[in-house]
């Protein structure tokens, strides 16, 4: 019966173990993953383009090759989402469908542009710096195939966190015009990749019941808060400053205290009014359709070989 199931699936979340594809699962549990994972893998199929921006104008071969493997990863992380997303049930071509027209999200970060090449550092160190802080705690979510994605993914994130860092140890230690690069490029980013974990506890719709399910683990707040308190101290090493007058060490708890995030400017971000929205979708779209001759050969090839073997 539906309660001996419904029983039988709360224990498996409670005793944190996995809910796997084929076990039952209330609806709610599918859609509130079918959205999640959808929206994870979309964020990497978008988050390639800001970075992508610098592949033909990297400084060296060292960096170009080091930036390229870090954007196949990022094609690499989204298919794996993709396809953990399809053992729910939907279609991969749906769901690249609900991207290029509008009726699904990805991550608000990836329609800011990347305007200098102190960027492509400043991604790696802050932008995946966050994806990992939110991303560890889903090597643990309940549904198997996206907690076992997350520690592949994880693995790959913190060589392209390191990668930003890196980079950005060698233009601190060049001259004055390269720190000021790096420096106005914190100062862009700042703000976007605290936004990234999402808006405040009070106003976050969905965390309540994901975290019941144990989907997510922590709160938006509480993974903002821990990025915040990793990111102060690499700061410090790399000589730059965040734009926050009100951040400051607070001994009492602990934790650095900071400034609110422009909650404003983020809605207006999630509901595609951000300043690169636009141009991120037609381009997606233009790489759909440019690529649906390759889609139609290999479905034409693999008719002709599903043919030829039944000779
Ligand atoms: N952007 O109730 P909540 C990467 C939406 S990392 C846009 O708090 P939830 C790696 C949210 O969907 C980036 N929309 O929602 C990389 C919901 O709308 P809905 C991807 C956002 O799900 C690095 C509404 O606001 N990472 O790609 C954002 O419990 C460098 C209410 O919010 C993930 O997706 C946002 N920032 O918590 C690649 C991680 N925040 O759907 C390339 C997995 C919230 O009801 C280069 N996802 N919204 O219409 C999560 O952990 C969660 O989904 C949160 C949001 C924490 C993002």
């Amino acid at each position: 019966t539906t309660t001996e199931l419904e029983t039988e699936f709360e224990r498996i979340v409670q005793s944190d173990q996995r809910i796997e594809p084929r076990d039952w699962m209330p609806d709610g549990y599918r859609k509130t993953l079918i959205r999640q994972i959808a929206q994870h893998a979309h964020s990497e199929i978008i988050g390639m383009q800001p970075e992508g921006n610098w592949l033909t104008r990297a400084p060296s071969l060292r960096r170009k090759a080091i930036l390229m493997a870090k954007v196949q990863d990022e094609a690499g992380h989204g298919l794996y989402l993709y396809s953990a997303t399809e053992t729910l049930g939907v279609d991969r071509a749906e769901l690249t469908a609900n991207l290029i027209e509008g009726r699904q999200k990805y991550s608000s970060i990836f329609n800011y542009p990347t305007l200098s090449y102190a960027d492509v550092g400043v991604i790696g160190w802050l932008v995946d710096g966050a994806a990992i802080c939110n991303q560890v705690p889903l090597c643990r979510s309940s549904y198997g195939p996206y907690g076992r994605a997350m520690i592949r993914v994880c693995k790959e994130e913190s060589f392209h966190q390191r990668q930003g860092f890196e980079l950005l140890m060698t233009m601190m230690s060049g001259t004055q015009g390269q720190r000021d690069m790096v420096q106005e490029s914190v100062n862009r980013w700042w703000w976007p990749a605290l936004m990234m974990f999402g808006p405040p506890d009070d106003r976050s719709p969905n965390s309540a019941q994901s975290m019941a399910w144990r989907i997510k683990r922590h709160t938006n707040d509480e993974l903002r808060q821990r990025f915040v308190d990793m990111s102060v101290p690499q700061a410090e090493v790399l000589g730059v400053t965040f734009p926050d007058p009100d951040l400051a060490w607070n001994a009492e708890r602990g934790s650095y205290d900071f400034g609110e995030p422009d909650w404003d400017e983020f809605m207006q971000v999630v509901k595609g009014n951000g300043a690169t929205s636009v141009e991120r979708i037609a381009n997606r779209r233009a790489a759909h359709e440019n690529g649906a001759w390759v889609r139609e050969a290999a479905a034409a090839f693999a008719a002709r070989t599903a043919g030829s073997e039944k000779e």
